[in-house]
C-alpha cells in the first residue's frame, strides 16, 4: 500500500474530512487498489488512531462522532465494490452487535468479508437484546452467531448469550464466534464460545473451520 494513501487517510478520518475521505476511496479503487486492503491497510488505522487520540483525550465526542461518520461512508463504498455470492450452502451466519454497544463499523466489514466469501448473512444491527439473537438464530436455523463487542461493559452480553442457548437447551445446535476490540481468545474460551476472530479475514477462516470447510 503506498504511503501516500495511508497517510490521506489518517489525515481525512482524523480531521474527518468526508469529501476528502470519499475522493481518496473512490480514486484509490478507481486506480486498481485492492478495496480490502484499502480498508485493513489504511482507513482501520486511521479510526484507530483517533480512538487512540480520544482515548488519551487529545479529541472529543464530537470529533469521534464525525470521524465514525466518515469511517462509515467509506465502509459502505469499499462494501459496494466487494463481490458478493451469497451461496447456501456455504452456511448460513447470524451477527449482531451487543445490547449497550452502538459499534458497528467493524461488524460491518465482518459481514462483507462473509458475503464476500459466500456466506449467507442475517445482520441484526447494533445494540441488539441477546434474547433476540437467540429466538432470530431458532427461527432462522443459522449455523453459527457471532457476535461483537467493543466495550468492557457489554462483553457480558456474549456470555449471556452462551448461558440463554444453554437454558433453551440449544447450544448445541449452533456454533458461536465472538469478535471486537477488547475481545480476546481467552475470554471466548472463558465464555465457552466456540471461536474468537480477531478480524474479518480471521472470522472467515475460524467459521470455515467450525463448519468443516
Ligand atoms: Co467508541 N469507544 N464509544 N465510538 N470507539 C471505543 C471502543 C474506545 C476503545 C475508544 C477509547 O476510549 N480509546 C472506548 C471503549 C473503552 C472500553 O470499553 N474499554 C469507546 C468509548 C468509551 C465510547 C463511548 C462510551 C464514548 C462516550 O460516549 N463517552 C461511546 C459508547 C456508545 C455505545 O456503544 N453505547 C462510544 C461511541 C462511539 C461512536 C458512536 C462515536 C463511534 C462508533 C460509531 C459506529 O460504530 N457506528 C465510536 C468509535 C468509532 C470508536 C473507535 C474510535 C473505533 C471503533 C472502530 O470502528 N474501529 C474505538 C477505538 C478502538 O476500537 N480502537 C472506540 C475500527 C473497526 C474496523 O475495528 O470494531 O475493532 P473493530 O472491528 C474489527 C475487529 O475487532 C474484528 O473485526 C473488525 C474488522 O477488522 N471484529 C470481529 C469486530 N467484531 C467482530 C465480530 C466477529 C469477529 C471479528 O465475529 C462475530
Amino acid at each position: 500500500m503506498d504511503a501516500k494513501i495511508i497517510e490521506s487517510a489518517k489525515e481525512a478520518v482524523i480531521k474527518h474530512d468526508m469529501d476528502k475521505a470519499i475522493e481518496l476511496t473512490n480514486s484509490s479503487i478507481a486506480d486498481g487498489v485492492n478495496p480490502l486492503e484499502l480498508m485493513n491497510d489504511a482507513f482501520i488505522p486511521a479510526i484507530n488512531a483517533v480512538g487512540d487520540l480520544f482515548g488519551r483525550g487529545q479529541l472529543f465526542l464530537p470529533e469521534l462522532v464525525q470521524a465514525a461518520d466518515v469511517m462509515k461512508a467509506v465502509t459502505a463504498l469499499i462494501n459496494d465494490a466487494l463481490p458478493d455470492k451469497a451461496d447456501e450452502k456455504a452456511g448460513t451466519i447470524l451477527i449482531a452487535t451487543v445490547k449497550g454497544d452502538v459499534h458497528d463499523i467493524g461488524k460491518g466489514i465482518v459481514v462483507s468479508m462473509l458475503n464476500a466469501n459466500g456466506f449467507t448473512v442475517h445482520d441484526l444491527g447494533r445494540d441488539v437484546a441477546t434474547e433476540l439473537i437467540v429466538d432470530k438464530a431458532i427461527e432462522l436455523d443459522v449455523d453459527v452467531i457471532g457476535t461483537s463487542a467493543l466495550l468492557t461493559t457489554t462483553m457480558g452480553c456474549q456470555k449471556d448469550l452462551e448461558k440463554i442457548l444453554k437454558d433453551k437447551g440449544v447450544r448445541d445446535k449452533f456454533k458461536t464466534i465472538v469478535g471486537g476490540a477488547p475481545v480476546t481468545v481467552r475470554w471466548a474460551d472463558k465464555i465457552g464460545a466456540d471461536a474468537y476472530a480477531e478480524d474479518a479475514q480471521d472470522a472467515v477462516v475460524k467459521i470455515k473451520a467450525l463448519l468443516g470447510k
